[in-house]
């Protein structure tokens, strides 16, 4: 392992952990042993010595006086946020404990582990952890809070999470970015968009909301929640009616051109204006745009996918580039995600294996459900990477069933998170500058290392220290329940089954810090769909009950409620991480709900009044913000603040948890509100 630990004073390279497609290379600064600061790595191809705020502050989460130091277990009523502190020898032998005797009355499948990627590595995402669980046999966890819905649907179209190398939409004549806020959550995308445009490109934004992404675009084109399939099923109508398709590229690469040519007929404009507000001749605008500019790129974002109908609409416009031959141009084409280049051997590295039974899958987005109203309610909960209590629609629903008093919860992270607050035991967490790990971008091309660079604070340990510790308690004796964090990077990174991951290993990522994936054009490989092509007609579809062909379906009309509500993510916090930091908070100042001039005059609501935004799931209070940015009867806001007495602005209290078309995905951006002066 490296040495960087042991040297007090330096600068060492690193990388961003967080849930972020852009995965920056870092640069840490140390002084007398502790870290003083954090700087992008200039040298990263991709990210360049560029980062965003968030991170830049680090330091301060890092060294917060709130973080977790030891482990705690709970003295007060859960939630009430009353704790003591205890020994690690404690801590397990509670866990031990509960869970032998609830394995005994219950099974083992009354325990489910609840994580996401707080922390991206590896090895603490979906290593060690997955093995000890594998082992235990409980339930499993279906992670599909993120981007399952549209990752699935681009899959019907695509194969698997296969796209444009954006490094090379450097060329790139045209952009679209299609329900991604890209200024807050894809910087580097925008800084690549931002040097094409020097270049004559155009910059084309697509959202609900003209957030800072639309202000900078040269063109918003403001739609309706829910409706963008037929928008891009619109284009296609345009584009096969003016013959601005590539005919050859879709004879050779794509089935069911002919099938599509029929059935975009009915997609007429004008039905698509009534459908998406989007007038005529924007349409008409934004059609011939696409068909005549060479490279287009359509950076395709998860706002559309948080949908009930978010499946279908990826898969929908996954097949723009397709009907106009951009997979073939240098800069064309699409991304979605590009985690499919340097997928690993997850069977290596997770050991499904040691799962001696079958054993029932959860998912997620309806913990809520699964905690209260399931025939066998799960019995402990192992949270960790997560804060399930504030990011998990109907969060009302959430806490009833994590204040269930005979449920027994476990919370690893590094702060008291509010899911921490209904733990049972809590364990510290180091946090990655802490720890071992590889990283996978899914949106740029490189793999990355991180040695630890400090110390662990504190008592905390890693994610797999606390399952090689809880492993060991169990008796449990397979080897690889305690193999080292460098074994099981070596183990993961052995996948001959991956071409693109060619050079890719523990020695090289030692040596380079980065190494980015063995791709060539996408369509030299047949593609892993059934047919090998781009599937614009989809058997698999249809024998799964879905309309083969893309198509438009409009979203669940959930209540009689006036607003759509579209709680996205900020600018300054990732997902929950940060919303407990007052530098961050500061920067945010507070929680807005934007809403449309005509609309907010019609309540009797001004700039800045405090607001109540309710439905029959629950309420929060937030600040208006009044303008042209959203249409009439969409309702914004951003971020998952902390949810204090003192701000309500628990925004999850209102997402429903109906789940997508497909990949049981989220569904945070289809409920509806109502709103009040308050
Ligand atoms: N600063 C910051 N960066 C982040 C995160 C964060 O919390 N903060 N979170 C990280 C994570 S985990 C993820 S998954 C990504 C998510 O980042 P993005 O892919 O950008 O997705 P969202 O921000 O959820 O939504 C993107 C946009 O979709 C819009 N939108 C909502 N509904 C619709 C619709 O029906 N149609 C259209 N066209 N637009 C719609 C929203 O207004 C929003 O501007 O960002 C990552 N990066
Ligand atoms: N309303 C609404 N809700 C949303 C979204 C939205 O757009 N709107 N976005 C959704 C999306 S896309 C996502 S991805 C989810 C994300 O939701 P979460 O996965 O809950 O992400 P975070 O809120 O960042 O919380 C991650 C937690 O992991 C902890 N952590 C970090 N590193 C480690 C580690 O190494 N070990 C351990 N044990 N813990 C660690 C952090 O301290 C933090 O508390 O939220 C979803 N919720
Ligand atoms: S959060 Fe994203 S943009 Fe910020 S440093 Fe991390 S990877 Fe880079
Ligand atoms: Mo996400």
């Amino acid at each position: 392992m490296s040495g960087f630990i042991n040297k007090k004073d330096g600068i060492f390279p690193s990388v961003c952990s967080l849930d972020c497609p852009d995965q920056c290379g870092l640069l840490v600064q140390k002084k007398d042993g502790k870290i003083v600061k954090i700087q992008g790595d200039p040298d990263h191809p991709v990210t360049k010595g560029n980062i965003c705020n968030k991170v830049r502050h680090m330091t301060e989460r890092i060294y917060d006086p709130k973080r977790l130091q030891y482990p705690l277990k709970r003295v007060g009523a859960k939630g009430e946020g009353k704790f003591e502190r205890i020994s690690w020898d404690e801590a397990i032998e509670t866990i031990r404990l509960r869970w032998k005797d609830l394995i005994e009355k219950e099974g083992p499948e009354s325990i489910l582990p609840y994580s996401f990627y707080g922390n991206m590595g590896k090895l603490n995402s979906e290593g060690m952890d997955r093995r000890f669980f594998h082992r235990l046999g409980t339930s499993r966890l279906e992670r599909t809070i993120c981007s399952s819905a549209g990752s699935t649907g681009y899959k019907y179209t695509m194969g698997g999470s296969f796209g444009t190398d954006p490094e090379e939409t450097i060329d790139t004549k045209l952009f679209i970015f299609w329900g991604v806020n890209a200024v807050s959550t894809n910087m580097h995308q925008v800084a690549i968009a931002e040097k094409a445009r020097k270049n004559g490109a155009e910059i084309v934004v697509i959202d609900v909301h003209k957030n800072q992404t639309g202000r900078w675009a040269d063109w918003f084109i403001p739609i309706l929640p829910g409706t963008d399939s037929a928008l891009a099923l619109g284009l296609m109508h345009i584009l096969f009616d003016e013959n601005k398709i590539d005919d050859s590229f879709i004879e050779t690469y794509t089935v069911g051109h002919k099938e599509l040519r029929e059935h975009v007929k009915q997609y007429d404009p004008a039905t698509v204006s009534e459908i998406t507000g989007v007038p005529t001749c924007d349409i008409y605008k934004l059609a011939r745009m696409y068909g005549e500019t060479s490279p287009s790129f359509i950076r395709i974002g998860n706002g559309m996918q948080h949908h009930d109908n978010g499946g279908m609409c990826i898969r929908t416009i996954a097949c723009l580039p397709a009907v106009t031959g951009q997979w073939l141009v240098r800069g064309g084409g699409a991304i979605k995600g590009n985690g499919g280049f340097l997928a690993h051997n997850s069977d290596a590295l997770e050991r499904p294996d040691l799962l001696k039974k079958e054993t029932r899958v959860i998912n997620m987005n309806l913990i809520g459900q699964a905690l209260l109203e399931n025939e066998d309610p799960v019995g402990s909960l192992f949270i960790y990477n997560c804060n399930p209590a504030l990011v998990t629609p109907d969060g009302n629903k959430v806490r009833e069933g994590l204040e269930r008093e005979d449920l027994f919860t476990v919370v690893h992270d590094l702060f008291l998170t509010e899911t921490a607050m209904y733990a049972d035991i809590v364990l510290p967490a180091t946090s990655s500058f802490e720890n071992t790990d590889f990283y996978a971008s899914y949106w740029h091309q490189y793999m990355q290392i991180q040695n630890p660079v400090i110390e662990a604070y504190g008592e905390s340990k890693s994610n797999t220290d606390v399952f090689r510790l809880l492993a060991s308690a169990f008796g449990f004796e397979d080897e690889c329940l305690y193999d080292s964090d460098g074994d099981m990077m070596r183990q993961a990174l052995e996948h001959p089954e991956n071409p693109h991951l060619e050079g890719i290993n523990y020695e090289t990522l030692s040596e380079k810090q980065y190494v980015k994936a063995a791709r060539e054009s996408l369509l030299k490989t047949k593609l892993r769909t059934p047919s090998g092509k781009i599937e614009l007609y989809s058997e698999t579809l249809a024998a799964k009950g879905f309309s083969p062909l893309p198509t438009y379906t409009p979203i669940i009309e959930d209540n009689e409620h006036p607003f759509m509500f579209i709680p996205a993510p900020n600018h300054n916090f990732l997902n929950s991480t940060f919303s407990n930091n007052e530098k961050h908070i500061g920067l945010e100042k507070v929680a807005r709900l934007h809403l449309n001039r005509t609309d907010a005059q019609g309540l009797g609501i001004d700039d800045g009044d405090k607001v109540r935004v309710w439905n029959e799931r629950g309420e929060c209070e937030l600040f208006a913000s009044i303008g042209e940015n959203v249409l009439q009867g969409v309702a914004v806001s951003q971020g998952l603040w902390a949810d204090l007495p003192e701000t309500k602005y628990f925004v999850n209290a209102l997402t429903p948890d109906r789940v997508a078309d497909m990949g049981g995905g989220a569904t945070f951006f289809s409920g509806r509100v109502s709103v009040e002066k308050l």
